[in-house]
């Protein structure tokens, strides 16, 4: 494959509702849609940067730079032998997984694209369909949060994942435990927890939850091992996994006994399927993480997905969750707690690009 020429856009999209994490919130997401031509078709792909370096040091302004600076100027014009070699021009650069994600599955959806085969089945994809689940924003009353949560099961999401913090975890989780005894719930902390909190962490060990997400430090796995010992519910790595060497040693330390991929955040796709099959190996059951992302990002979360140990329903949800409006057609759907992976050439779903020339902020592209 040859890539002729590259685009980015930034573009801004108002959520629906505010999403708020332990660390920070989102009223409206700046997302970064790189657009990739080739010989014989075109992608689309999306980074997944939060705004602000709250979830981590990455932003758009900072994938922007090193896209725009030293990524794509690397690889226009040039001849690639398959997807996972695109970033080898670029392998010197440290960290920055995020900007180096947008090209790497950008150059996986168009291999797909080029080949006329869904983007699912190039990545050896099990299943035409997959459990999905939500994750529910920290609110401002319990009365808000527990209405929410009956919306969410009553639109049939399979998995209910509630953030949490200090202050915001028992007595809220509690009493939704108590108003929903058979959902499947789950609790992420953003990392807004040390192992002073013992305590805390141990009542929430007495909710049947089906798992607490990164309890602890974002770049910790000691800790996560010291912890996982004293609970009975798994847990569940999300910041402190950015690739196969940490899964690698969270699965030797025994840091969690579940891990969410998100491919953003370890660099791509090639990264994401390794960790897949190394917890496959171990028995460590993955789901597949979501950073907000628009219809484009959502397209390969679940192609990703679709892969045989992503075992638990992922936070992959509904378009009108996220969004007023979607960027792509048509928007993404639930049914009966399951979303269709889709299954035409590429990403499989088309990008309107009119919607997305009107939401650009900046645009910057290079040919060869
Ligand atoms: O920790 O999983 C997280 C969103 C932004 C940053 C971090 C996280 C999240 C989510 C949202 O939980 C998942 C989604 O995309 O629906
Ligand atoms: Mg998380």
């Amino acid at each position: 494959m040859r890539i002729r020429s590259v685009e980015l856009r930034e573009i801004h999209l108002r959520l629906r509702e505010r999403f708020e994490i332990s660390t920070g919130g989102w009223d409206e997401r700046r997302i970064l849609l790189l657009k990739l031509q080739g010989e014989s078709g075109v992608a689309w792909s999306e980074c997944v940067a939060a705004e602000a370096p709250n979830y981590s040091y990455e932003t758009p302004e900072t994938a922007w730079h090193i896209l725009t600076e030293y990524v794509l100027p690397a690889v226009v014009g040039e001849e690639f032998e398959d997807p996972e070699a695109v970033l080898d021009p670029v392998s010197w650069i440290r960290g920055h997984p995020m900007a180096l994600a947008t090209l790497e599955m950008g150059a996986w959806g168009l291999k797909a694209a080029e080949a006329g085969v869904s983007l699912a089945s190039l990545l050896g994809g099990a299943r035409s369909a997959v459990p999905v689940g939500v994750s529910v924003g920290l609110k401002g009353t319990d009365d808000d949060l527990l209405r929410t949560v009956e919306e969410r099961l009553t639109e049939g999401y399979k998995k209910i994942k509630l953030k949490i913090k200090p202050g915001r975890d028992v007595d809220m989780v509690s009493k939704v435990r108590g108003a929903f005894p058979e959902a499947s719930l789950m609790a992420d902390a953003n990392s807004s927890y040390t192992l002073d909190d013992l305590g805390v962490l141990k009542e929430l060990d007495g909710l049947d939850l089906m798992m607490v997400e990164q309890p602890l430090a974002y770049d910790d796995l000691r800790d996560h091992a010291l912890l996982q010992a004293e609970l009975q519910t798994p847990i569940c790595l999300d910041e402190s996994i950015r690739g196969p060497g940490d899964a690698r040693l969270a699965l030797e330390l025994g840091s969690g006994r579940i891990i969410n991929i998100k491919p953003g955040r370890v660099g791509g796709f090639s990264s994401s399927v390794k960790i897949h099959d190394l917890c496959a190996a171990a028995e460590i059951p993955v789901w597949c993480g979501g950073m907000l992302e628009a219809g484009v990002g959502r397209a390969y979360n679940l192609a990703l997905a679709s892969l045989p140990n992503f075992v638990l329903p992922g936070d992959i949800s509904e378009s009108r969750r996220y969004w007023a409006e979607d960027i792509v057609d048509p928007e993404f759907v639930m049914e009966d707690g399951m979303m269709a992976v889709p299954d035409g050439p590429g990403i499989g779903v088309r990008v309107r690009e009119d919607r997305v020339e009107e939401l650009t902020a900046r645009q910057w592209s290079k040919s060869d």
